[in-house]
């Protein structure tokens, strides 16, 4: 038997075991996991090394139009980003038009992804408009492997959907085997905030925060919760900033409720003040929910370590600061914190900056990965085929170098925004090799994958 590659050596982390093995892969899959003696077409040394399946980010934005703007980093550049950071598959999310079918949009999106993911790519579809024709539209997208619905209780106007819809969509969950999507904060509340603010002069981006505050999302996430409570449905909250929400997610959890919700790296590791840097310089964390007051991150930490937070997704949303040709960046927002497209690159930070928390003892190794792999392939349809590494699996397999320090910079990040949140950061760890479905996308830090390299997942409902 002759392998066509063979990670030798290496320190095999799970989502429940660590061990040192070697990995075998044959024509795209996992084959074997041990002490293996059969040969290989390549061998990679993996010794002192870590060994992880890829990362899945199950909250991407890539080519997004909002709020007068796009995003800079479309499918081609938001992959390569995303797959230097180690993340070999993302969920991103497919806009439907108001008044149109989600067939429109989802072939919008296909045209997007399409010939320029280098990572393996599945959409949610983001609910604008919701009648009685939509709702069997929805079963559709669900046998087409397009099994979650986001819903917006923010953002009248653009997305929010009032309650009779939430619940509606709900209820159909439960026929169709759908998973909702929920953005939980008031909408209503939050615009009186604003228009309040801004009549006021209160027009810098440290508003943003101030207007959007816990409660505005602690009490949608509490209504959520009550709506799928009645629905007799699973719910799954992104984005859960606030630890007044994620409490709502603790006690419905701690009555036995279907309910989960990830966070966000970036609600781990900056914070309010973040808007309070120089200039303009604090538009850069302009993103909702927003960055909440320092002393919350430490909530959220111990949630996820408990198993209350149950995913790290990014929201990778990537408005550059300053605007390029045809294309407006936060400066939209310069006299108005309001008009400041939402959003901030993320999608490449991600499993360094959770695995420098394994290092400081916040969570174990087998945590990191079940909250940036094994739980997000569990809860959107992956699994078995995505997170994790045994035989069977997608050869998706990430090589860290856990003694290499990785400075994080917007010169050598490579998604294409002009600014990196988390400049000059320095952590303990390196990504060094990440293949999926067995073929090499970097080695030793250097690409050598293909543009397009990507496929469409087909992800299965509910069980
Ligand atoms: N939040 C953001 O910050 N950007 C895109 C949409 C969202 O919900
Ligand atoms: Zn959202
Ligand atoms: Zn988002």
């Amino acid at each position: 038997m002759t392998y066509d590659l063979i990670v030798k050596g290496g320190t095999v982390v799970s989502a429940s075991d660590t061990f040192i093995a070697d990995v075998a892969v044959s024509r795209g899959k996992v084959a074997a996991v041990g002490k293996i003696t059969e040969c290989a077409k390549r061998i990679l040394d993996a010794h002192g090394k870590i060994v992880i399946p890829g990362g899945i980010d199950a909250h991407t934005h890539f080519d997004m139009p909002f709020m007068g703007a796009t995003t800079i980093d479309n499918f081609a550049t938001g992959s390569m980003s995303a797959v230097f950071g180690g993340t070999t598959s993302i969920v991103d999310f497919a806009i439907q038009t108001k008044g149109k079918t989600f067939r429109h949009a989802l072939d919008d999106w296909h045209r997007r992804a399409q010939g320029n993911c280098v990572v393996d790519y599945g959409f949610h579809m983001i609910v604008t408009d919701f009648p009685e024709k939509q709702q069997k539209e929805m079963d559709k997208l669900v046998d087409e492997g397009v099994s979650s619905f986001k819903l917006f209780m923010a953002y009248p106007g653009i997305f929010m959907s009032d309650d009779a819809t939430i619940f509606r969509a709900l209820q159909r969950t439960r026929e169709n085997g759908g998973m909702i999507c929920m953005h939980a904060e008031n909408g209503s509340v939050i615009d009186v905030l604003i228009a309040k603010a801004i009549a006021q002069g209160k027009t810098a981006p440290e508003w943003h925060a101030l207007t959007r505050p816990m409660t505005a999302e602690a009490e949608a996430t509490h209504r959520a919760i009550a709506l799928a409570e009645m629905a007799g449905v699973p719910i799954y909250f992104v984005h859960l900033s606030a630890g007044d929400a994620m409490e709502e997610v603790r006690a419905a959890r701690g009555r036995d409720l279907p309910v989960f919700a990830e966070t966000c790296p970036q609600y781990l590791y900056l914070c309010e003040d973040d808007y309070r840097r120089p200039g303009f310089e604090g538009a850069q964390f302009v993103m909702s929910p927003p960055l909440r007051p320092k002393g919350n991150s430490e909530r959220l930490w111990k949630a996820l370590a408990r198993n209350d937070l149950q995913v790290v997704s990014t929201d990778h949303c990537s408005f550059c600061m300053k605007a390029g040709v045809n294309r407006p960046g936060k400066e939209l927002g310069k006299k108005d914190f309001s008009k400041i497209p939402n959003g901030a690159p993320g999608v490449e930070y991600r499993l360094l900056l959770l695995w420098d928390a394994v290092q400081k003892g916040r969570i174990s190794e087998n945590r990191f990965v079940e909250i940036t792999s094994t739980t997000p392939a569990k809860l959107f349809g992956l699994y078995p085929r995505k997170g994790h590494l045994n035989a069977g699996a997608d050869a998706d397999i990430v090589v860290l170098d856990p003694n290499k320090s990785h400075t994080f910079s917007r010169k050598n990040h490579h998604s294409a925004a002009d600014y990196n949140p988390y400049e000059g950061l320095t952590v303990k760890g390196s990504i060094r090799d990440v293949f999926i479905r067995g073929d090499a996308m970097v080695l030793d830090g250097a690409w050598v994958g293909r543009l397009g390299y990507g496929q469409f997942l087909k992800r299965t409902a509910r069980v």
